[in-house]
């Protein structure tokens, strides 16, 4: 069977590797986030649940980039890569069919563990029990989307400006989605280039962690650790690749060093 280009992976392969993964995380003394049935982040020891979210590699699992190409397998075996947290983003996708695809990448990414945080909708958040929401600076206030959702729920928010990222910090956002740091066509945008310089100026400001994104790949990856993110969060760099577990694991080696 064929996935993702590679023939010697079958589904169930996949998804036994995948169930793996996650029973050597309940095994590590001081694990990742682990979540329940319903959805929401178990806490483990005193810690709160978005604290213990590893930020390190964040996939942006992005419906328009992958142009009608199911995301949820390349997903699972960009995990098996080293991704740590996956965001779905699907503009263009109806409610019915956002919720639907949601829940089927929830589903799996719990197997492994990963938390599936939702692009833009509270609403499908609600829906499909995923940990939580990515919003953007025209998106709903995050304040009512705490209010939706919950102390136990994650909320980012994007930001490009130490203005913004220190008043999502105000409002209780869990982490910032700074960039663009670099040019990319993934997604178009006016907004201001920062660079690695732009991500230790903002991180001298502000507590939460700091997930830079924008043209970001295995050549420049560890630039902008060393600047200061918690984590570097990618579309082309994995989903763009042939094998998108070897480009996840190529990632992953770069923000480990
Ligand atoms: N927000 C700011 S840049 C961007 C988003 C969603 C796209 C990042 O895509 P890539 O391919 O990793 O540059
Ligand atoms: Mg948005």
């Amino acid at each position: 069977m064929e996935i993702n280009g590679r023939s010697n992976t079958t589904k169930e392969n996949l998804i036994d590797k995948l169930d793996r993964l996650n029973d050597r995380k309940k095994e590590e003394p001081c694990g990742i986030t682990r979540f329940t049935s319903d959805g929401d982040a178990a806490i483990i020891g005193k810690m709160s649940p978005m604290k213990k979210i590893d930020w390190s590699l964040y996939l942006i699992a992005d419906t328009e980039f992958a142009a009608g190409r199911d995301l949820v397998l390349p997903v699972s075996e960009a995990v098996l890569g080293g991704v740590t947290v996956v965001q779905l983003r699907a503009k263009d996708f109806g409610t019915r069919d956002f919720l639907e695809l949601a829940s089927r990448m929830n589903e799996q990414l719990r197997r492994s563990g990963i938390p599936l945080l939702i692009n833009d909708r509270v609403d499908i958040v609600l829906a499909c029990g995923a940990a939580g929401v990515h919003l953007g600076q025209d998106d709903m206030p995050l304040p009512d989307a705490r209010r939706l959702l919950g102390p136990g729920k994650v909320i980012g928010i994007s930001v490009n400006t130490l203005d913004e990222a220190a008043e999502a910090e105000r409002l209780g956002a869990d982490y910032v989605g700074l960039g663009p740091v670099y040019g990319t066509s993934t997604k178009q945008t006016v907004l201001p280039v920062l660079g690695p310089e732009g991500i230790q100026r903002i991180k001298r400001q502000i507590r939460i962690p700091i997930i830079a994104i924008g043209g970001i790949n295995a050549a420049n990856a560890d630039a902008v650790k060393k600047a200061g993110a918690a984590g570097v969060a990618v579309v082309s760099a994995i989903l763009g690749a042939v094998d998108a577990h070897q480009a996840a694991a190529e990632l992953k080696k770069r923000v480990l060093n």
